[in-house]
């Protein structure tokens, strides 16, 4: 066996030592990861439903929305979140909300004679203490 084919037995050895540890360390990562808010949004003209939900500061939240009837634009400029929402297919925008407070969110994208009443807000609530 020349020294090279040496060493790379020997770093196989190592990487296989390791695994457990890491598999380890994985699971305590998984295990503090809190869950997710999953907040299901429907778009319609000229509405989002529900208008308002409340998620806690500090916890990631994935939205899952889905457009009924156009290619509705959400936008949620206070996060700085914008997503198009072609209709039938669910979009997922996730973020976590660090401050506790109320932001808007509004469709930005044209979609008729009542375009600009279409919005909600999110109420970030403080973590329980
Ligand atoms: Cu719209």
């Amino acid at each position: 066996m020349t020294s090279i084919a040496r060493r790379d037995w020997m770093a196989r050895g190592l990487a296989l030592a390791a695994l457990p540890a890491l598999g380890l360390f994985g699971r305590r990562v998984l295990a503090q990861a809190p869950e997710p808010q999953l907040v299901k949004l429907v778009a319609q003209r000229f509405r989002y439903t529900p208008a308002e939900f409340r998620v806690i500061a500090g916890r990631p939240v994935v939205l899952e929305i889905t457009s009924l009837d156009f290619v509705h634009g959400f936008n949620m400029p206070d996060l700085k979140l914008r997503a198009d929402l072609p209709p039938g297919i669910v979009t997922t925008v996730r973020f976590t909300p660090e401050q506790p407070g109320v932001y808007e969110f509004l469709c930005d994208n044209f979609c008729g004679d009542k375009h600009e009443e279409m919005a909600g807000r999110i109420v970030v609530e403080a973590p329980p203490a």
